[in-house]
């Protein structure tokens, strides 16, 4: 018996969570020809400075450090500002966020996020706060912004330093322009599974030139020039491979924005009246990403959270729960006084519910179309 699919039954693709926008190979080899003919191939050559130039002028900041990674940034971030001590932040993220306090031996105080952001939730921040206390970190999750005006406001007050992981938030804008221009620094991510991405890259935004040269030495283990070290720095370059790469998918990325806010739009007017889900709402931005499609699956769904991911699965369809488990339930956090779930009730509750659609300008209408009739149990 043959296990091939009959020919009448279409083929169907596995629909990811997500799936890099890519530009066409042929469009990317004059890039690489130019790089074999510079024989440059990182530290801070061509492409790269092209590549920081651009990314300032797109996304309307003054000074940017292009980095390897996001996670790789956002260590170098901290360690640029000196913090030490204890660090406000919140359990409801990727991992790295945390794990950049753990690389800077700092420890990481958790607090409860605000229900319809899923942020970090300003009023609950002033109770965490030690003498010990030196800063804070902050996630804009999904690409919706924090309020950062509040919570500015207790970092002024107490002295305190904020530090934006605004991985998920590439071409965010508030009222006031992007929202990487708030706080000390922010830190992005180019990730493959990020709106914008250069495989793998991040950067760090940085409010003037003398950070950024600070953290330019940082991200070069610390090299001002050929025999002096300044600090014990790492290396965080970004190659050429990847800055040229950057270069192009910029020439793209409006196309790519203005594909995800269709899709968003079709989730929100198909899924609006579903019983049992809710579609997590902006959080007053100017200017959205549609990074991702969180979705609150609630008790009277006809299925539980865990029960409709694994439907979807069945249907070739991988969700996601981005983020489940909670970053205060890893081992090398959960002892944590702040870790405990009593003092995390929004954050518990969410991570319970939450399930990411599939969002990415390849997704066809036909396979968004599978999983809205599967989510809505037709
Ligand atoms: N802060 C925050 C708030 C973050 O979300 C992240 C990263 C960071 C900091 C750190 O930034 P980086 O150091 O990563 O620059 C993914 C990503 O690896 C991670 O970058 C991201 N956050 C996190 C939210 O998601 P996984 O383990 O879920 O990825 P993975 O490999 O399961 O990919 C998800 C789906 O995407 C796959 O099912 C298929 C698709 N995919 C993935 C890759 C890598 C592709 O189609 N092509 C690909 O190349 O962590």
């Amino acid at each position: 018996m043959s296990s091939l699919p009959k020919a009448e039954s279409p083929v169907t693709q596995p629909i990811y969570v997500t799936q890099p926008s890519l530009p066409s190979l042929e469009a990317f080899l004059p890039y690489l020809q130019e790089i074999w003919k510079n024989k440059l191939l990182t530290n801070g050559g061509p492409y790269h400075q092209t590549f920081e130039q651009a990314l300032c002028d797109y996304l309307g900041v003054k000074h940017l450090a292009l980095f390897t990674n996001g996670t790789i940034a956002l260590v170098t971030a901290l360690q640029a500002l000196r913090i030490t001590g204890e660090v406000i932040t919140t359990p409801y993220s990727f991992v790295a966020t945390a794990h950049s306090l753990l690389w800077n031996g700092v420890k990481p105080v958790f607090v409860d996020i605000d229900a319809k952001t899923l942020n970090l939730d300003p009023a609950k921040i002033e109770a965490a706060i030690t003498p010990h206390t030196t800063a804070i970190l902050p996630v804009h999750v999904y690409g919706h912004p924090c309020d950062m005006e509040a919570i500015q406001k207790i970092a002024d007050n107490y002295n305190l330093k904020v530090v934006y992981d605004a991985a998920h938030a590439f071409g965010v804008q508030c009222h006031s322009g992007s929202v990487l221009n708030h706080g000390d620094l922010s830190v992005l991510s180019f990730h493959a599974t990020k709106v914008f991405n250069t495989f793998e890259g991040g950067a760090i935004i940085c409010p003037d030139a003398k950070t950024k040269q600070r953290i330019d030495h940082l991200k070069n283990f610390g090299f001002v020039d050929e025999v002096t070290v300044v600090a014990p720095g790492i290396n965080g370059k970004m190659s050429e491979f990847n800055a040229a790469f950057g270069l192009l998918q910029l020439q793209h990325i409006d196309q790519a924005l203005a594909r995800r806010k269709e899709i968003d739009a079709v989730y929100r007017k198909q899924l609006a009246d579903t019983k049992g889900v809710l579609c997590l709402g902006d959080a007053g931005e100017v200017v959205a990403n549609y990074a991702y499609f969180p979705l609150l699956v609630q008790r009277d769904h006809p299925l539980s959270r865990d029960g409709l991911l694994q439907k979807l699965k069945d249907h070739g369809i991988f969700a996601r729960r981005y983020f489940y488990p909670l970053i205060t339930d890893f081992p090398m956090y959960r002892a944590l006084p702040s870790a405990q779930r009593e003092n995390l009730p929004v954050a518990t509750d969410a991570s319970a519910k939450v399930l990411c659609l599939p969002i990415y300008p390849a997704l066809r209408p036909e396979e968004q179309q599978r999983v809205i009739d599967i989510i809505k149990g037709t």
